[in-house]
């Protein structure tokens, strides 16, 4: 046997003596706050070389709902109790109650690995950071608590025992979710803008507007609240030169259409520019419909060439 064989056959003992050291954790580690959330815990070993015959997950506050996955050859028991608030589940049901702990029985070898299950849901007001479910390991013989929680700001690599982490993300900021604005049956979703070079004296205005509505309406016009001017305009590609045209009896929208406003297709032109726009900034300003009246919106400002539009800023005006 070569020295190279000799090695290999020499890692699963390896690996086996290191096994012994791995905690339970779980098998996703991060998850978003208001998102629902699937945990297994993943429990590598048993307690010295004794099989295990319980496992005790603790469910923490802020998540709620909790569903165990049926497990084949073990049984499951749940202890439920009070949330210490009420969480807004799906069709108005508020849960103010539910499972706060889950008992697998059962037995899992020392020499087996094996997952345990559980679905759940994640408030929504859970703050960015960890958050623990100690598990109690019961052994033949012995019994390990995973349950050693760090200081605040401290991390858990140094501890023995840990409880499994699981840490929550921040949801996406509003913004970045894209704001709508409403009026009658439309709707505007994430109107936006570009950053201008110094001097520039015309600006496009990118969004998207849905009719929800049951008669057909028309964006006629508008504002934006940095150019005297505002005008809505087609492009098109003929003859492969790329024109652009105002629309001055504006845009139709159909009842249950959505109309797209994006470099390179329709957008809002803004003209005259009384200032420079700068990247993170919001502009104010109007869009004018026929039917649902004057809607006010606020344009988010991106970096200047933001949005990856083809000829953005550089087709040509025919104003
Ligand atoms: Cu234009």
């Amino acid at each position: 046997m070569s020295l190279f064989m000799r090695a290999l056959c020499a890692l699963p003992a390896i690996a086996i003596a290191t096994g012994a050291f791995a905690h339970i954790t779980l098998e996703t580690r991060e998850a978003k706050a208001g998102s629902s959330y699937k945990a297994a815990l993943k429990v590598p070993h048993g307690c010295d070389g004794s099989p295990i015959v319980r496992l005790r997950v603790e469910i923490p506050e802020g998540v709620f709902a909790v569903k165990p996955m049926p497990k084949p050859g073990w049984q499951i028991e749940t202890v439920r109790g009070p949330y210490a608030k009420t969480y807004p589940y799906y069709h108005g049901v508020q849960l103010s109650e539910g499972v706060k702990e889950i008992v697998w029985t059962g037995k899992l070898l020392d020499e087996h690995y094996d997952e345990f299950a559980f679905n759940s849901s994640l408030g929504s007001d859970l703050k960015p950071g960890p958050i623990y479910f100690p598990v109690t390991q019961i052994c033949e013989k012995g019994e390990i608590a995973w349950t050693e929680i760090p200081a605040p700001g401290k991390d858990g690599h140094a501890l023995v025992s840990p409880a499994p982490a699981l840490v929550i993300l921040a949801q996406a900021a509003s913004q970045d979710a894209g704001q709508t604005f409403k009026a009658g049956g439309i709707a505007v979703e994430t109107p936006w803008s570009r950053a201008t070079p110094g001097g520039a004296q015309v600006a496009g205005g990118y969004l998207k507007i849905t009719n929800g509505g049951a008669e057909t309406d028309r964006l006629t016009g508008g504002s934006f609240s940095a150019a005297s001017r505002f005008e809505i305009h087609e492009m098109k590609t003929e003859g492969g030169v790329m024109t652009m045209r105002p629309l001055p009896k504006g845009l139709e929208i159909k009842p249950g259409e959505t109309v797209e406003f994006k470099p390179g297709g329709y957008h809002l032109m803004f003209m005259g520019l009384k200032r420079g726009l700068k990247d993170g900034e919001s502009v104010k300003g109007t869009l004018i419909f026929e039917k649902a009246g004057t809607l006010e919106v606020e344009y988010r400002v991106g970096p200047i060439g933001g949005g990856g539009a083809p000829g953005a800023g550089g087709h040509m005006h025919r104003h």
